[in-house]
Parts: structure tokens; C-alpha cells; sequence
């Protein structure tokens, strides 16, 4: 019998770092695909409509789908993204070329670890959310695949780290461009950040393979939000760099101040770690002092985003004018909309102003314990991570993958309409969401769809609940839209230069580095990085030694 092949998809300049970053994101897309095909079946839940039960044998309950859509969603499509943007980002700027052999590395490991913790995962076995808090007790593959999954991040700092010291070394003196050094700052707070997740599974491991008896669960969770908080950063810095270095030359201006995108990074680099506490206001054993320290440096964090509104909203508004957009707010109308890249950043920044003010809803000590483990938070990361993070990954693979393959985009029209369906969709869900969250308490994780008594007990909120049908059913097709769209591109025999984009759309600049004091500051990464290291230190020191030092281990349970 002859086997069918598939068609092949290969690069068509023949430059080895555009098939790395077209694989590591295409990876990313699929795990996305499949990951979100259980979105719906989430909002159907909070719609009083359990599907679940006609999954079956496949899927056997609600927390083996949540688990898959917090993991693949969450924690791979994010990661596999910022392995393909902030690694080929720099190395078209500087014109240089990773090295090839620890970027396949880091391509395989990442594939090899998705697919072992994929096994249990599918088999039922680690259905311990994303968050796996313990005493929840995944299958060893789960850990065992997600810390090898995690590692390969490193393989990607290394890469980074690499290209910016040779450019360093052939240039000494000058100041690193815009985009490498939104990639060395990202990667060098992430290496930060994941300390606590790479503790935590060493302590996982040992304890599945039945080294230790037990954890202890408020060690794990501590760790666990260590990297938890910070991890949302590491999904929102590559939608962030691709604002600011492509989206103001696709919109039709330029970026108003480099030096001021440079001070985003850094405040980032110093503040995304120490204020993890925020997410265990209502954790015991943690002393209500350190919880507030970590609210105040929460609103620290608040500030990189508030000066990226300006700073993204005053390069909108230049392209918007430049366009020929008059009067106090006619250049909106002027941005160029049926670009759908630009209509995907622009719809996700519109939904992360709401979702930016809920943050600080949940950050504020005593207003968190209205909205704490209610649905208001997957209101929240909704319209962060679900919008602005997500639409900025689709908006940017409908030119990426077009110059990576050679490929021209196909179906446009279902581009643009999938980025509006998903806007849709997600802003009646999240509306929804904190409604019910705020007003009924309604808690979040909860498989209520298959709880008769909670279903009696929120039928207030049967309103709510409708909504979010509906936009279960619109984020589906929007979904299906979107991974036709990208899919088809990549997949198809067409091969047309001259209708992609050739090279990436670095933007041009206003306000420039060069003569700028706060711009040969923030070069000053290392020393940042130091203060960053102090800062994590005072403000997690006294309270992980603590813990350390006073352990309660549990052994494991499997309540699913
Ligand atoms: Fe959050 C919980 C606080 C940002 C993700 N967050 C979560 C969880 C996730 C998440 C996944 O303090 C749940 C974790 C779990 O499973 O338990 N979050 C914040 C704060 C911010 C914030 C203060 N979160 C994010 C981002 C995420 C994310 C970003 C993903 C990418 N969050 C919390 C807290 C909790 C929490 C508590 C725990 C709650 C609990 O009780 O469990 C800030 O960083 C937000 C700053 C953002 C802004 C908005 C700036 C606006 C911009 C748009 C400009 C618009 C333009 C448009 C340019 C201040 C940049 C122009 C358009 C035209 C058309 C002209
Ligand atoms: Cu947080």
C-alpha cells in the first residue's frame, strides 16, 4: 500500500534560524489547538452544560479537560512562543545566527518533555490542574516531562545570552538595540523567576518516584507562585516587544521613545518576582506584613504596563495621523484595521485595560478576599493572557509565517474575522465571568455543570451563565477560523516572495537611544539584575527560610 505523505514544510531561504522559530511556534499553535478545543467545554460548565459525560471513555471528567487547557494553553503555547520570538528576534536584528545545534536542542527537548507529561495527562493520571498544588500527586512522567519542558527555556537564555556577547564584543561601546535588549532582560528575569517552579519540581519528582513520604503544601504553593506570578510576565513580555518593535511600523508611524521602552524592561526585570504573596492573601502561615509588602510592590509592576499604554496609545496615535486621522480622536479610525495583525494588537490591548484594572482589584489586600477563588480571576487572565497575549501571537503569525516559509497568507478575510470573534467571544465571557465571580461568589475550578445542588444554589445567575454559552460557541468558531488560517498557510505548495514580508518590520523610532542618560542606565543589565536578586532576596528571604526549616510533608492525594 503506498503511504500517504504530508506536504513538507520547508523554509524557503534556506536560513536554519527561520525553520527553528517556525517549528518551535508551530508546536506552540498545536499544543494551543488542542488546548483550546476545551475552552468551550469550560464555559459550557459555567453555563450549567456538562458535556462531559459524552466524552467519556475518552475523557473521563472536568479535570482532566481543565487540566489540559491550564498546561497546554498556559504553560506550553506561552513558553514555545517566547522560544520562537525573543530567540529569532534578536538574531535578525544583530544579524547574527544562534547556535544551531543548542537551538535544536532546546526544540527537542521541549518536544520531548510536552510528550511525556502529555501521557499521563491524557491517560488521566495528572489531572492536577495547572497549578498542581500538592497534596494533589501527578504521575512522576507528568513532572519529570514538564521539568524537562521547562529546562529547555534555559537552552533559549543561553542562546540569547550568547548572540548579545558577540555583538557586545564587535561593538563595544554602543548601546544594544531595542529588540535584543527587550530579549536579554526578558530571558535574564525569567531565569530569575523559574528558580522557584525548578525547587519546586525537585521536590515533586523525589516525592512521585517515592523518594520523600509527602510535601509539604505551603512550601509547594509558595514556590509555585514564586514562578507563578512572574511566569504571567513571561507571556505578556513577547506580545509587549512585538508591540514596540513591529506594531507602530505595521500600524504606518514609529515608536515614540526607545529609551522609556527600555526603562518598561527593567522595572520589569526588578519588580515581576518579589509579589507572589499576592496570590495567597488567603493562604495561612504567612504573616500579614509580608503579604502587604508584596501589594505595594504589586502596584509597582502595575507601572511598566501603564507606561507602555502611553507609550503603545502616543505611537498609535502618530501612525493614526500619519495615516491622515484628524481631530482629538479621528486617527483611530485612520489605524489600519483590515491589517489583521494590527486589528489582533489593537482588540487585545482594548480588553487588557479592563483586565489590567482587574488586576488591581485582585491585588489589593483586603478587596481580594471578594474575588479569591471565584470565577472573577479566569475573568481576569482571560482578557490578559487569553486576549491581548494570545491575539498578539495569531495577529504576529499572520505575517511571521508567511516570512519565515515564503508561504502568502491565506484567506484573509477569516483572519480578520477570526480576531473578531475571539474578541467577542472573550469579552462576553469575561464580562460574564466577573459578574458572577463579584456578585454570586460563584467559585472558580468548580465542576458546578455537574452539580445539581450547585446548580440550584446560582440560579441568580442563570443569565450569566447563558452568556457564557454563547461565547463558548463564539471562541469555538473563532478558533477554527484562526487554525485553518495558519494552518493552510503553512501547509500549502504556494510559494510567492514578493508577497510576504521579506524582513521583520522593525519599527522606527522618534526618540531616540543614542545621546539618552536613561538609556546608557538601563544598559547597565547586570547591575540590574543584581538589585533585581537583592530585592527577590528581602522580600521572599526570611519567609522561605521559615518554611524550609519548619516543613509539615503530607503524603499525596488523587481526588479525581
Ligand atoms: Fe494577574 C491572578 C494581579 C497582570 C495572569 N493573573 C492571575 C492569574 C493569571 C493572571 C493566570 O494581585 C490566575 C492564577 C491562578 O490560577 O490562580 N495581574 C495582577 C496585576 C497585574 C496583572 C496587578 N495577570 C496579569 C497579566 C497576566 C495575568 C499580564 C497574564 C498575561 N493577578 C493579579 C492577582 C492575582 C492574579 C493579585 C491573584 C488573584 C487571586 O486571588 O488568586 C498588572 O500587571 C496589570 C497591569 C496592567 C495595566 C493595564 C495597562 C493597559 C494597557 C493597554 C493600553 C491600551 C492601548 C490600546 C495601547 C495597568 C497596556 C489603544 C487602542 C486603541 C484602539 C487606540
Ligand atoms: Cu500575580
Amino acid at each position: 500500500m503506498a503511504v500517504k505523505s504530508f506536504p513538507k514544510i520547508d523554509v524557503y531561504t534556506g536560513a536554519p534560524e527561520k525553520k527553528y522559530a517556525l517549528y518551535m511556534m508551530m508546536l506552540g499553535f498545536a499544543a494551543l489547538a488542542l488546548g483550546t478545543l476545551f475552552g468551550p467545554l469550560q464555559a459550557f460548565n459555567y453555563g450549567g452544560l456538562d458535556l462531559y459525560p459524552l466524552l467519556k471513555p475518552v475523557f473521563q471528567n472536568y479535570y482532566q479537560g481543565l487540566s489540559l487547557h491550564g498546561v497546554l494553553n498556559a504553560i506550553v503555547f506561552t513558553q514555545l512562543f517566547a522560544q520562537a520570538i525573543m530567540v529569532y528576534l534578536p538574531a535578525r536584528e544583530l544579524g547574527l545566527r544562534p547556535n544551531m545545534t543548542l537551538a535544536w536542542v532546546s526544540f527537542w527537548m521541549a518536544l520531548g518533555g510536552l510528550l511525556l507529561a502529555a501521557v499521563p495527562l491524557l491517560l488521566n493520571e495528572a489531572s492536577v490542574l495547572y497549578t498542581f498544588y500538592a497534596p494533589l500527586k501527578a504521575h512522576w512522567a507528568f513532572y519529570v516531562g514538564a521539568a524537562i519542558f521547562v529546562l529547555s527555556s534555559y537552552v533559549s537564555i543561553y542562546l540569547v545570552l550568547e548572540m548579545w556577547a558577540r555583538w557586545r564584543k564587535a561593538n563595544p561601546g554602543k548601546i544594544t538595540p531595542l529588540a535584543t535588549f527587550m530579549a536579554v532582560t526578558f530571558w535574564l528575569m525569567w531565569f530569575l523567576a523559574s528558580l522557584g517552579l525548578v525547587v519546586e519540581a525537585l521536590f515533586l519528582i523525589a516525592w512521585s518516584f517515592g523518594l520523600v513520604a509527602g510535601v509539604d503544601p505551603l512550601l509547594m504553593r509558595t514556590l509555585f507562585w514564586y514562578t507563578g506570578h512572574p511566569i504571567v510576565y513571561f507571556w505578556l513580555l513577547p506580545a509587549y516587544t512585538l508591540a514596540y518593535i513591529t506594531l507602530p511600523k505595521l500600524a504606518g508611524g514609529k515608536l515614540v521613545s526607545d529609551p522609556l521602552s527600555r526603562l518598561v524592561f527593567i522595572l520589569f526585570l526588578l519588580f515581576s518576582v518579589p509579589v507572589g504573596f499576592h496570590h495567597q492573601f488567603s493562604d495561612p502561615g504567612i504573616a500579614p506584613y509580608w503579604k502587604m509588602i508584596h501589594t505595594v510592590l504589586t502596584m509597582f509592576v502595575a507601572v511598566p504596563s501603564l507606561i507602555t499604554a502611553f507609550t503603545i496609545a502616543a505611537s498609535l496615535e502618530v501612525a493614526g495621523r500619519a495615516n491622515g486621522g484628524k481631530g482629538l480622536l479621528g486617527w483611530i479610525g485612520a489605524l489600519p484595521w483590515n491589517n489583521p495583525t494590527v486589528l489582533a494588537f489593537l482588540l487585545g490591548f482594548l480588553a487588557f485595560i479592563p483586565g489590567g484594572a482587574g488586576g488591581m482589584v485582585n491585588a489589593s489586600f483586603n478587596l481580594n478576599q471578594n474575588v479569591h477563588n471565584t470565577v472573577w480571576i479566569p475573568g481576569h487572565f482571560h482578557l490578559q493572557v487569553g486576549t491581548l497575549v494570545t491575539m498578539a501571537a495569531m495577529g504576529t503569525a499572520f505575517w511571521l509565517i508567511p516570512h519565515l516559509t515564503g508561504k502568502p497568507l491565506v484567506a484573509r478575510g477569516m483572519a480578520l474575522a477570526s480576531q473578531w470573534l475571539w474578541f467577542i467571544g472573550m469579552f462576553i465571557m469575561t464580562f460574564a465571568l466577573h459578574w458572577m465571580g463579584f456578585l454570586y461568589a460563584i467559585p472558580r475550578r468548580a465542576h458546578i455543570s455537574g452539580s445539581p445542588i450547585a446548580m440550584e444554589a446560582y440560579k441568580e445567575s442563570s443569565a450569566w451563565m447563558v452568556l457564557n454559552i454563547v461565547s463558548g460557541i463564539i471562541l469555538l468558531i473563532a478558533a477554527i477560523l484562526f487554525f485553518y488560517v495558519i494552518f493552510a498557510t503553512a501547509l500549502q505548495n504556494r510559494r510567492d516572495p514578493s508577497q510576504v514580508m521579506a524582513e521583520v518590520p522593525f519599527t522606527q523610532v522618534i526618540s531616540k537611544p543614542e545621546g539618552s542618560s536613561l538609556a546608557l542606565l538601563t544598559e547597565r543589565v547586570w547591575f540590574w539584575f543584581g538589585i533585581a536578586v537583592v530585592l527577590v532576596l528581602l522580600a521572599y528571604g526570611p519567609v522561605l527560610f521559615q518554611m524550609f526549616t519548619n516543613m509539615n510533608p503530607v503524603p499525596g492525594q488523587r481526588l479525581w
